[in-house]
């Protein structure tokens, strides 16, 4: 899914975010770029035309922001707008305060709504532990009340079936009186599909849409169907209206245009995503997650907003200052390493940049490690921070007892501070990030600035470090 218009999207801005800065005419060119690849997608047009028209204008507006060079920026707005898209921040289903919950499921004929029933009951009862119980209102093909005794089961799910002897809102009315008696939380109606959009089809559905009043109505879609899709959601959101939309069949969706183009046209999300056959190939649909997997970035984007969250431009400029002067002292440090810190564990933050992920394999990275230098320099007097050189004899057994650590592991860090101090100090003159300087890695000559860690070596309790360090020189 999304397999072209990721490669093609890919490559586009990564030739952006190679670039130090950005003219209009080089914005220009990645935005023609982006069009074709939206449009070869199948993305509906005027929502490309829309598109590229905010990422254009957000572009040129971007102001400069903390650490982001021009072309991350414009990374960073793709995304966003990509999230936009495909529906921000997704709201989910709405769960009744007095349960059971009705999920009422509609859709045309094949799109894949008893399948989905199937899943939904299923998910529901893995991520929630919701009793959920199925009805089988699709009345016009004694199968279709088949495939769904044989579905639900498999889920784990009630089925309230009375075959094909009830009106499909007489059905409804009775499973809605069963799941109450029987106590269970949501109760799911299947419904049957038309060919195409016509009256009898809406009609059905609004009748059993007020016998039930559903918590929340859902329409399932054929992703493969691509713009088809989106015409028959808009069809449905005039007729007989909907909140949120089932994606089907997105294993067999190569461009990914259905899922780009729904939300914009009919104002309503996708809140699931089919992807297969089988009843555990059903996941919650993530706007943020799902433009991620399409831009390819992984969790570059991710560190780029936490590190703009924690960063601020004054902080780091203070410190190459301090850096430059030899005033780095222990306070600062502990300040950056909780800087660091608030964005994850260490392993996390490491893992997330670019190319450190596979040599993380053989670099052990140890929180506690941290804990405890955070802990040695939290026993120690402001003065002491700032002159490490007084800490001696009496003071280190007085931090040692403070800190839980021995005389060793203070006499350790205290000496691999200094020497610290002087490697930073060479490499501020080098342009020296806040960041990556402190990270001990991420094309930092040297490699390893930090601390904590044994032998000779600083290093900031990531073992192998110096070994990772090697490599990346090659
Ligand atoms: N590959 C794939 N096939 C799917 C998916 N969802 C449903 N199908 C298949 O699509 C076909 C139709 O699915 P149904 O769930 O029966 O569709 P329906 O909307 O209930 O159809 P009617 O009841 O006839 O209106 C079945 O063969 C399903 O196995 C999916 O996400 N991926
Ligand atoms: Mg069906």
């Amino acid at each position: 899914m999304f397999d072209a218009l990721s490669e093609k999207l890919q490559a586009t801005l990564d030739d952006v975010r190679q670039r130090g800065t950005l003219t209009e005419t080089d914005i220009n060119a990645a935005m023609r770029e982006i069009r074709l690849a939206l449009l070869e997608a199948d993305v509906n047009f005027k929502v490309v035309k829309s598109f590229t028209n905010t990422v254009k204008e957000r572009s040129l507006g971007a102001d400069v922001i903390g650490q982001l060079n021009p072309g991350q920026q414009v990374v960073k707005i793709v995304h966003e707008e990509l999230v936009a898209l495909m529906g921000g921040e997704s709201e989910g289903l709405t769960f009744s305060s007095r349960p059971p919950t009705v999920i009422l499921m509609s859709g045309l004929q094949g799109s894949g709504k008893t399948t989905a029933v199937a899943k939904l009951a299923r998910w529901l009862k893995e991520e929630k532990g919701s009793s959920v119980a199925v009805a089988a209102c699709d009345v016009q093909r004694p199968a279709a009340v088949e495939q769904l005794r044989l579905v639900g089961a498999q889920a784990g799910a009630t089925v309230y079936d009375r075959g094909t002897e009830l009106s499909a809102v007489e059905v409804a009315r009775w499973a809605l009186d069963q799941a109450k008696q029987d106590g269970k939380d949501v109760l799911i109606v299947d419904t049957a599909g038309r060919l195409h959009v016509d009256q009898a089809l809406m009609d059905e559905l609004v009748q059993i849409r007020d016998a039930v009043r559903p918590d929340t109505v859902l329409l399932t879609v054929d992703a493969m169907t691509g713009q088809d899709a989106v015409n028959v959601a808009e069809q449905f959101a005039a007729a007989a209206g909907f909140d949120g939309v089932v994606m089907s069949k997105l294993d067999g969706d190569a461009r990914g245009g259905a899922a780009l183009s729904v939300k914009a046209v009919t104002g309503k999300p996708i809140l699931f995503a089919s992807t297969g056959e089988k009843l555990p190939d059903f996941q919650a649909f993530h706007p943020d997650r799902m433009a991620q997997r399409i831009l390819g970035m992984g969790d570059v984007l991710s560190l780029i907003e936490q590190a703009e969250k924690q960063f601020d431009e004054g902080d780091a400029k203070d410190l190459e200052r301090k850096l430059r002067r030899n005033e780095f002292t222990l306070e600062d440090f502990l300040k950056q390493m909780k800087m660091i810190r608030k964005m994850g564990p260490l392993s996390k933050v490491l893992g997330m940049l670019p190319g450190v992920g596979a040599q993380l394999k053989d670099a052990q990275v140890d929180d506690r490690e941290m804990d405890r230098v955070e802990a040695i320099i939290l026993s120690m007097t402001p003065k002491e921070r700032r002159h490490p050189e007084l800490i001696k004899g009496g003071r280190r057994l007085r931090i040692a007892k403070g800190s839980g650590t021995s005389v060793q592991q203070v006499n350790q860090l205290v000496k691999n501070f200094q020497q610290m101090r002087k490697m930073m100090k060479q490499m501020s003159k080098g342009g020296m990030k806040g960041l990556e300087g402190m990270m001990g890695g991420a094309g930092m000559p040297g490699g390893a600035a930090g601390m904590g860690g044994g032998g000779g070596q600083p290093q900031i309790g990531v073992r192998g470090g110096s070994r990772a360090a090697r490599r990346r020189k090659k």
